[in-house]
Order: C-alpha cells, then sequence, then structure tokens
C-alpha cells in the first residue's frame, strides 16, 4: 500500500510540473483527486488494510492529497499569471495610433432659428414662455373667438384626442393661458410645436413649430405692433428690409393683417426667390380682439394689445435657403452641418 501511495505520489507530482496548460490541471486534478481518482480508490481499498495499519495508512492518504492539492495550486496561480502575462503583450495598445474621430452634432436650422428670434424678442424685452402640446378645446379655440362650429376646428385639421382634448394646433393657447395668469403690462412669446392634419409636402407637415407673441399694456396700438414688427424684420433679415401690411381676417385679432417683407436676395426688384414679386410673407399679426381680452379676464376698456404668429420652419427655410421642409426633418448630418 504505502509503495502504491509512493508511486502515485510521484507520477502525479511529475505530470503537475509537465502540464503546460490550465485545462491539463483540471485533468490531473480529476484523475488523482475525483470521485473516481487513484487516491480515491486507495482510499476505498482502506478496508483490506490490517486494522491496526488504517490510522497509518489513512493518515498518508490525506498527506499525500493535501500535497498534490497544494501543488496543483501553485501550478494553477503560474499558469494563470503566464496566460495573463502573454494576454497583455498581445493586446498592447498602441496609444501614439491617431484616434477615431469623434462626430459630434450640429445645431438643428430650426433651433438656430429660434434661438435668433427669441434673443430679438428678449432684446425689446419680451419673456419667453411655453406651455402644453395637448389642450382643452377651450384654450385653443373657444377662448380665441373660435366657435364650435367654425371652420378652422374641423376634424380634417385638428388632432382631436377626446370632445375636450387635442393637440394644439396653435401656440395662442400658452398666451391665453398667461393672461388668465398675469395682469399687464405683458410682453411674451410663446415657441413651440404645434399640429395640423396636414399631408406632407415641401411646405407642409402635420408637425411644425410656431413662434406667436403679444403685448397688452394702457394705449397699445397698430403703431406699436407696425414699429415693433418693423424693427424685427430688420434685425432678421437685415437693415433695408421694409415690411408691408396687408389686410387680412383671424378670429382672434380685429383688425387683422399679414406682413410682408423684401425680398432679402434681391431687395425687392424681384428674383426668382420671391417669385418676381419683390416681397415675402412672414407673417400674421393684429390688435387682440376685445372679446378675446375680456373672456381671459382683461378688461379691454383700460387695455389693448397686438399680437402676432409665424411658423418657425417658414423662417428657417427663408433664412436659410432651404427649398423643402422635408429636409428639416430627415435629420441627415450631412444635410445640419451646413447652417
Ligand atoms: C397669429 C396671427 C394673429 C395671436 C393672437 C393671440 C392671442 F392669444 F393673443 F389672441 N395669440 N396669437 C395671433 C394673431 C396669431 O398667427 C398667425
Amino acid at each position: 500500500m504505502k509503495e502504491k501511495l509512493e508511486q502515485i505520489k510521484a507520477e502525479a507530482l511529475e505530470r503537475i510540473e509537465e502540464a503546460g496548460a490550465l485545462e491539463k490541471l483540471n485533468d490531473i486534478r480529476v484523475a488523482y483527486l475525483g470521485k473516481k481518482g487513484e487516491l480515491t480508490s486507495v482510499l476505498k481499498s482502506l478496508k483490506d488494510v490490517a486494522p491496526e495499519d488504517r490510522p497509518k495508512v489513512g493518515q498518508m492518504v490525506n498527506d499525500v492529497r493535501a500535497l498534490l492539492e497544494e501543488r496543483l495550486e501553485n501550478a494553477k496561480a503560474v499558469l494563470a499569471r503566464a496566460a495573463r502575462e502573454e494576454q497583455m503583450a498581445r493586446e498592447e495598445i498602441d496609444v501614439t495610433l491617431p484616434s477615431k474621430k469623434a462626430e459630434i452634432g450640429h445645431k438643428h436650422p430650426n433651433m438656430v432659428a429660434l434661438e435668433e428670434v427669441e434673443r430679438i424678442f428678449i432684446g425689446m424685452g419680451y419673456e419667453v414662455v411655453e406651455g402644453p402640446e395637448i389642450e382643452y378645446d377651450y384654450y385653443n379655440f373657444e377662448a380665441l373667438n373660435i366657435p364650435a362650429n367654425h371652420p378652422a376646428k374641423d376634424e380634417q385639421d385638428t388632432f382631436y384626442i377626446t370632445d375636450k382634448i387635442l393637440l394644439r394646433t396653435q401656440t395662442s393657447p400658452v398666451q391665453v393661458r398667461t393672461m388668465e395668469q398675469k395682469k399687464p403690462p405683458i410682453r411674451m412669446i410663446a415657441p413651440g410645436r404645434v399640429f395640423r392634419s396636414d399631408e406632407v409636402d415641401a411646405t407642409h407637415s402635420p408637425s411644425f413649430h410656431q413662434i406667436e407673441g403679444m403685448v397688452i399694456d394702457k394705449n397699445i396700438t397698430f403703431s406699436d405692433l407696425k414699429g415693433t414688427l418693423a424693427q424685427f424684420a430688420v434685425e432678421l433679415f437685415g437693415e433695408n428690409t421694409k415690411v408691408k401690411f396687408r389686410p387680412h381676417h383671424f378670429p382672434f385679432t380685429e383688425p387683422s393683417a399679414e406682413v410682408d417683407v423684401t425680398c432679402f436676395k434681391c431687395g425687392g426688384v424681384g428674383c426668382r426667390f420671391c417669385k418676381g414679386s419683390g416681397w415675402i410673407e412672414i407673417l400674421g399679426c393684429g390688435m387682440i380682439h376685445p372679446k378675446v381680452l375680456r373672456m381671459s379676464g382683461i378688461d379691454p376698456e383700460e387695455y389693448s394689445g397686438f399680437a402676432f404668429g409665424m411658423g418657425l420652419e417658414r423662417i428657417a427655410l427663408l433664412k436659410y435657403e432651404i427649398d423643402d421642409m422635408r429636409l428639416l426633418y430627415e435629420n441627415d448630418i450631412r444635410f445640419l452641418k451646413q447652417f
């Protein structure tokens, strides 16, 4: 029995010594120390040993087991370190190689145009106010003097969520909410996303952006409106820009007007950009209807105000000479980078 154990020990130690890989060590562990391993079978045959010799032989088996386990662990540590060193050498990083170019984003032309418009109005003392995109029918229509049977409310144009709730078709509900909350003087603009059930084409999208503005105080007149928008046009399109007011109709303003600016390409002579007319339409405006003021708690006998509204995409398309609105929504970085 003793010779057998010595032989197992010598053989196992030699195999551990020669094992060149971690998997081999595991095979060796199984072969000697496993359930059906050689050392285990010696332990099983202990019953054939004379009873008085059993403790001694048992002790020897345990000593050999402890020795093999220790050697296996040592060999494992040595091999693992060697494997790690080999991997480190193989995966060495060359820090002198040029790096990959980081693609940083670019401000969207809508955002560039919005910040420009905001800068101009903030410079004139206006506040920028935002409001919900999902609105009550009351704020979007009723409070703006657009009654129940008005064609602007048609389901063909408006996305209704329930009878009373819809996706706002304009940002004027933000002005209404402001009138309810604040006492004049009020000077504010309301930029934001609006929704209309329109087919997509070069100049239409079911979701686009508006910037509306409003001033309410004592003795605000149409002259204030004209002066404000004339100054706005000069700051946005250049110092030689002139404005022209054409009579128009909106339910929430009286009188109402549409505003054209002289074409910034040809200076008003007429070119392809302005389709030969010399003028480009940029916004709608008017004096806030007394009914609209009264409905939101402002006394039209004491106060008056003007309001205006423009499409942000339209401003961006004009300013950057983009000929198709769809380009603004595709988010192709090669396109966006140009502005
Ligand atoms: C426009 C044109 C004219 C407008 C009116 C109001 C409010 F709430 F004060 F009555 N907000 N915006 C308005 C007036 C908007 O967009 C073309």
